[in-house]
């Protein structure tokens, strides 16, 4: 007999970026899968689909005061928290990031009683232990939640390094990679590039990030320059989280006016993604890099450095190219070569696909997350 399905509270952050895409395609999938998904959060997630009967979604209203100098948002979703566990029988609370949800979720169960608590799992997603860990008003605040919680995965072994590295936790931490499950495109190739202005024989690079600033856009742009003077001909296509304005000036000063387009919080990426013939990323540091992802789940190649959980996506040679951070010469000397070798990027391309779908799928990663619960359960 198939076990019971599970009630699902998930919290995470539902801007546009990539734990709120995950978190988002995680509650649409356990609902595919039978589960009743209950999403908690200041806004409805961007991605989180309508009209499913077995998800919810529960809005925090944050009220500010004059007393107060910010408004908060913690207590009131740990009140969210606590009413939908009460009022739904959640089994589980799925937070994605620990600051504040992780906490939100503690005092939620604090304030339940005993048999009305669902069990706490935090998914930590990056920037919260490796660049809050560090800030001495939140590590203490964040070690609490982790060691509190019942269970702690992180979306790549580089970030449980990171983790153990900078909050000392004692208890287990499990790694479940992200997954993306593409939709199909709704729009032809041709008629993409046509949108965004490529002529016959120009190859389409594609970015997508918030732009904020360990994406590292400057050097995106050193990149872009690098292939305009060698005579290259492309568009770099931004897919932008953000702001795009403070970066204008350094187009128009590396020459790449007619180079760059910028298309701002898109939501049917797939036809981007598609459409590309790779992808180009300079961050800093990720832990995962979702976006990259995403183009492998469409047969397309990227070319970044190796820095963070990057090279747990990607294979160097394999399923894409990569280069030590910095070095914008080698980054634009991998796009030549694969600019110039249809064939070698069709090879990547199909290998980075064949990875996306052995590695990095729904099917593979949400019965781990289905496993994770029912075992702390
Ligand atoms: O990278 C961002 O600016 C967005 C951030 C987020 O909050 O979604 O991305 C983080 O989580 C993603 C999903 O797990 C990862 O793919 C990104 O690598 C990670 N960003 C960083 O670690 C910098």
């Amino acid at each position: 007999m198939s076990p019971r399905p599970l009630k699902i509270g998930i919290t995470c952050y539902p801007s546009v970026g990539g734990s709120g895409i995950l978190a988002t395609e995680l509650g649409e999938e356990l609902a595919r899968r039978g589960h009743e998904v209950h999403f908690i959060s200041y806004e409805r997630p961007f991605r989180m689909p309508v009209g499913d009967p077995r998800v919810f979604f529960h809005p925090v209203v944050v009220n500010s005061y004059d007393l107060f100098k910010y408004p908060d948002y913690t207590l009131p979703l740990s009140v969210k928290m606590a009413e939908v566990s009460r009022d739904h029988a959640l089994d589980v609370l799925h937070v994605h990031y620990a600051v504040p949800h992780a906490t939100a979720a503690l005092l939620a169960c604090a304030m339940l009683p005993p048999d009305r608590r669902p069990k706490v799992i935090t998914t930590l997603h990056g920037t919260d232990t490796t660049l809050l860990a560090r800030d001495p008003g939140y590590g203490p605040a964040i070690r609490h939640a982790l060691e509190h919680s019942d269970a702690i995965t992180t979306v790549s072994e580089f970030l449980r390094r990171e983790t153990l590295a900078h909050l000392a936790v004692t208890r287990p931490i499990e790694v479940i990679h992200n997954f993306f499950e593409p939709r199909p495109p709704a729009r032809s190739v041709a008629d993409v590039r046509r949108e965004l202005g490529l002529r016959d024989g120009e190859a389409l690079l594609l970015h997508l990030s918030n732009l904020r600033a360990l994406k590292r856009i400057d050097l995106l742009l050193e990149t872009a320059a690098r292939l305009y003077r060698a005579g290259e001909t492309f568009k770099l296509v931004i897919l932008a989280g953000g702001d795009f304005t403070p970066f204008a000036a350094d187009v128009k000063r590396l020459g790449l006016a007619d180079r760059v387009v910028v298309r701002q919080n898109v939501t049917d990426i797939e036809d981007y993604l598609q459409a590309a013939d790779l992808g180009l990323f300079t961050s800093e540091t990720e832990s995962f890099c979702l976006s990259i992802l995403e183009l492998m789940s469409l047969g397309r190649p990227s070319v970044a450095f190796a820095v963070g959980g990057i090279p747990e996506v990607v294979v160097n040679n394999e399923s894409g190219l990569l280069a030590l951070f910095g070095d914008t010469a080698a980054l634009a000397a991998h796009v030549q070569i694969l600019l110039r070798d249809p064939a070698r990027r069709a090879a990547l391309g199909a290998a980075a696909r064949q990875r996306a779908c052995d590695l990095f799928s729904a099917k593979v990663i949400v019965t781990r997350y289905e496993e994770l619960y029912r075992r702390i359960l």
